[in-house]
């Protein structure tokens, strides 16, 4: 119970140092002072065993590149934005807030202790011209966990000049585990509408109605159904790898079930869009959760403003205004399905 620091290597010169907050029930999060990584989520399935439903590389050293963003805070600004500008680090894309994004920097820590709750502030500054952003921003991306299975995800900032800003966390869901790949998971999305992604996989500012096709996940899917589509939005990607626009502003957002291992994981989130990727572009010749990467292990779930938003005016403004604070909040719930359990939303 509590929370416990061990460094655990070095990075650029400096320490990396894993803090593992744990509530009485075993329910346990380990996340680094590099890129607010989560290294460890442990929770029960029905038998009540605990297992890590995260992806975690086995070697430390796989994190300073961090190819797949394994576990790790994006920012400044989440998926591809036309550059425009921005350094390119995907083709002519600025992805994931660029090579020097969040992902790999280091934070500050404070933590807060507590019965049943426990919870850690990731804090940075992120000066104006990184990665070529305007603006000096003060970050502070906060952990807390709740003896019930809840990981919540609070993300505040503040800076001097107007700046675009839209995080997420880039965790890799296997709720069994990885026991086998996510493809036979299901997944619910409250979603009536996706947007249209081009070859690139960067927004063309269109949006699809999910009404009659793959991309309905209202009732939910197995995931392994999006991986099969002939939809030649999903073909392209090899499954899901697209923003879900959320219907509702209140209520659970996504629910990812595994039948196998009973484990049930549920997203809310005051954010407007969630961005499922499948992990198809996993590769082999990386050790994680003491077995090979493959595609298809982890599938994340990424709460976020809407991606290029910062280049295309049809999309809700993710500029954060100088002075004015930003604050948003994903909850991730783990919970055991009952057989009946059928994941409408
Ligand atoms: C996701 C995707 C990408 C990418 C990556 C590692 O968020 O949208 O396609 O491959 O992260």
């Amino acid at each position: 119970m509590g929370i416990t620091r061990k460094t655990i290597g070095r990075f650029k010169g400096k320490s990396v140092v894993a803090y593992t907050l744990t509530c009485p029930s075993g329910f346990s999060l380990t996340a680094l002072n590099y890129g607010c990584i989560v290294t460890e989520l442990l929770a029960a399935d029905s038998t009540g065993e605990f297992s890590n439903v995260v992806l975690a590389f086995d070697r430390l050293e796989d994190y300073e590149s961090n190819p797949f963003y394994l576990g790790a805070v994006i920012g400044r600004i989440a998926g591809r934005t036309r550059a425009e500008g921005l350094p390119l680090n995907e083709g002519a894309n600025h992805l994931h807030g660029g090579a020097a994004g969040f992902h790999s920097q280091f934070f500050e820590t404070a933590m807060v202790e507590g019965e049943r709750e426990q919870e850690i502030t990731f804090r940075r500054i992120s000066e104006a011209g990184e990665e070529g952003y305007p603006g000096t921003l003060d970050v502070a991306v906060t952990y807390t966990i709740r003896d019930e299975g809840v990981w919540s995800i609070t993300y505040e900032a503040m800076s001097d000049t107007d700046t675009p800003f839209n995080p997420t966390n880039h965790s890799y869901f296997n709720l069994n585990g990885y026991k086998t790949s996510i493809l036979g998971h299901r997944l619910t999305v409250a979603s009536d509408q996706v947007l249209q992604l081009d070859q690139d996989s960067m927004p063309t500012g269109g949006t699809l109605s999910v009404a009659g096709s793959d991309f309905d996940l209202r009732k939910g899917a197995t995931l392994a159904k999006a991986k099969e589509s002939t939809d030649p939005q999903l073909s392209r990607t090899g499954g899901f790898d697209h923003p879900f626009i959320l219907s509702r502003k209140e209520g659970v957002a996504a629910v990812l079930q595994d039948e196998i291992c009973g484990r049930v994981l549920e997203m809310t989130t005051d954010a407007k869009a969630v961005v499922v990727y499948m992990g198809s572009g996993l590769e082999e010749g990386y050790q994680v959760n003491g077995k090979q990467l493959h595609p298809y292990a982890g599938v994340c779930l990424e709460a976020q403003g809407y991606p290029n938003a910062y280049r295309e005016p049809r999309f809700p403004s993710i500029v954060l205004k100088a002075g004015e604070t930003f604050k948003q909040q994903t909850s991730y719930t783990f919970s055991l399905a009952k057989p009946t359990d059928g994941g409408t939303l």
